[in-house]
């Protein structure tokens, strides 16, 4: 069983560290310090050595063995784990990834090291070409990055980096340093990435979301054509298990998506494959309240962030929840409009299976099931009825899995009806009729299908953890709130029920499968996100025992990259960094203390008042 004593905190809510010790230990006898001094062999202690052993001098890599590079949001992870050790070598894990930042605003997924060889990972810097490829959107010249995103965990990892130490933080002009970088980044991702007109920012790329081989993407991917499998040589399959890894036809899709787009000169809007995900959108919305806090503790107000926050809250409402599964879904914004009633129909048939079996189902892109929420909140509103009416193509889905989710809840009659049902919008549109007003604030123009006020695209229909971790914010509406949670604990993910942790897609999915990667498997950096979305919300009994069952699948499976949801066995790499980083962060953190770890909710509590109605931060 893992060890929890938890350690004080400052009055920020975030744990105490030892300066002095910090400031007086010498780097090569003590390089990192903490108070108190934990037991030689206890998880505290080889949470430590695996950051140690993945330290590169300048960033931590995620896995020796499988990922030897720098990856973005892992970074961003570790470097919440980090902070607890010390703040100093955290803040350089983020200044190092942010120093290879696009002067368009993007944050690489990947940042090369230069002595590692290039056979090492796939695809590596030649495949990339950034300083090349990249030119025209601003990549650096002396770095050699990729020319992807991951999500935007990273103002949330700057505010609780700084708060681990704010003195040290102060001194180093670590805020204002990194501010300007953390501005661009939204603002790339709040522009040139919003192609659904919505607000949300889109996914170009199944790396970009984070769950690589989710079945989320089988729908979209199975519109793109391979790269021959003799172009390229994966190197992942050195290292992790052919029957745990995406199939061959998955990588060969993954390349001719990241060569297409870095053939177009990484130029945004183009690509074959655009999705818009709710984890990638809760993230960027947990980061702008950080980015929030950020501004204020740097003398603006921060109340246009806040704001901001809020509305693109509403505006994820709006596009990505599914009140018939009770789970935001992922909009599909590449899927056809049908021809009869001009709602989004998916168009691709072919849906692979784990094994690269041909077909065996529909196209899982469901294009009604918040039809009419949507439709109720739109300027040109249709009526009820036909935002309603079903799929008129064979290729629609009402899957059963989906059905299941409506006669398995328990939830009382009405509360798990959809917007539509009860007549009454989750979220009332605050744009002026006839306008739709971006959640960030700019005018979009065409958000929706101009002929019928729908959001683009179609709700894709499958139910991954990605809908849970919307959980993290707090200005959901409260009947969001309640159906996210019946939902994690439904037979969908089981949580405290069949399952410790969430598994990372649905345990009744016909793509479910408990060790192939994202399709069934649980992460620890989920974990730790629905752990702190379950205290956002006030469900501390819920939050405490998953953070314990959070300790012990790090403690039990040695830092594991992700463990079998049902029997908790490791798989992927051993001594993977966010396990390391995000069980130390829970060992810091005081379950009685109600805060969660992003401390969101704590942050809306105390400056709801003062951030509404003031002057733009
Ligand atoms: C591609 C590094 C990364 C994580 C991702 C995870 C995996 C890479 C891969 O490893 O992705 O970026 O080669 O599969 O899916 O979430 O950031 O740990």
């Amino acid at each position: 069983m893992a060890t929890t004593k938890p350690i004080d905190r400052t009055c920020f809510g975030e744990p105490r560290v030892d300066r002095t010790a910090q400031l007086t230990s010498r780097a090569d006898e003590h390089p990192i310090a903490y108070d108190p001094r934990p037991a030689p062999d206890s998880l505290h202690v080889r949470a430590v050595r695996v950051l140690e052993g993945n330290w590169t001098g300048t960033s931590t890599v995620p896995s020796r063995s499988l990922y030897p590079h720098q990856w973005s949001w892992d970074s961003a992870f570790i470097a919440i784990g980090l902070r607890h050790l010390s703040p100093l070598r955290a803040q350089t894990e983020l200044e190092t990834l942010l120093a290879a930042q696009w002067q368009d605003g993007r944050i690489p997924h990947i940042v090369f090291n230069p002595s590692v060889p290039l056979d090492a990972y796939f695809p590596s810097p030649d495949f990339w070409r950034s300083s090349t490829a990249g030119r025209a959107a601003g990549a650096p010249r002396t770095v050699q990055t990729s020319g992807i995103v991951q999500p935007p965990v990273h103002a949330l990892a700057a505010w609780l980096v700084h708060c681990a130490d704010p003195g040290l933080s102060r001194a180093r002009g670590f805020l204002s340093r990194v501010y300007p970088r953390l501005a661009a980044w939204h603002r790339y991702l709040l522009h040139r990435r919003d192609l659904g007109g919505g607000g949300l920012a889109s996914v170009v790329h199944p790396w970009e979301q984070g769950m690589d081989n989710s079945p989320c993407w089988d729908a979209p991917l199975s519109r793109v054509t391979p790269a021959p499998d003799r172009s390229f040589r994966r190197a992942d399959l050195d290292h992790g298990a052919a029957e745990d890894r995406p199939t061959d036809l998955d990588y060969g899709r993954y390349v001719r998506l990241a060569a297409d787009y870095r053939d177009g000169g990484y130029e945004d809007g183009r690509s074959e494959f655009a999705v818009e995900d709710p984890a990638f959108n809760a993230l960027l919305i947990a980061s702008e309240y950080a980015l929030a806090r950020i501004a204020r503790e740097l003398g603006a107000t921060g109340t246009a962030r806040h704001a901001r926050a809020e509305r693109l809250t509403a505006a994820m409402v709006e596009r990505l929840w599914d009140p018939g599964s009770g789970l935001f879904l992922c909009r599909d914004l590449r899927a056809e409009a049908g021809p009869e009633t001009g709602e989004s129909t998916a168009h691709s048939t072919e849906h692979r299976s784990p094994t690269d079996a041909p077909a065996r189902a529909h196209a899982r892109t469901y294009a009604h099931s918040n039809g009419a929420a949507q439709a109720e909140s739109t300027a040109q509103a249709k009526s009820t009825a036909r935002a309603e009416s079903t799929a008129h193509s064979g290729e629609h889905r009402s899957l059963p899995s989906l059905a299941g989710a409506r006669t398995e809840s328990t939830a009382p009659p009405g509360e798990h009806r959809s917007a539509a049902g009860t007549g009454t919008p989750l979220h009332q549109s605050t744009a002026p009729t006839g306008e739709h007003r971006s959640p960030t604030g700019a005018s979009t123009g065409s958000p929706t299908d101009a002929s019928t006020g729908s959001p683009t695209g179609a709700l894709i229909a499958e139910l991954s953890v990605s809908g849970l971790i919307p959980l993290l914010l707090p200005a959901l509406p409260r009947e969001v709130v309640s159906a996210l949670l019946r939902t994690a604990r439904g037979p969908h993910f089981g949580l405290g029920d069949t399952t410790r942790l969430p598994p990372s897609y649905d345990l009744r999915g016909e793509a479910f499968d408990p060790h192939r990667y994202w399709r069934g498997p649980a992460w620890f950096n989920t974990s730790w996100l629905v752990e702190s979305g379950l205290r956002t919300h006030g469900e501390h009994q819920a939050a405490d025992t998953l953070r314990e069952s959070i300790l012990e699948a790090a403690d039990t499976s040695d830092f594991a990259e992700y463990v079998d949801p049902y029997t908790q066995e490791p798989c992927g790499a051993l001594g993977f960094s966010w396990t390391a980083a995000l069980a130390l962060d829970l060992l810091h953190s005081r379950p009685t203390h109600h805060v969660s770890c992003t401390g969101i909710d704590t942050f809306d509590e105390m400056s709801n008042e003062e951030f509404r109605g003031g002057n733009p931060g």
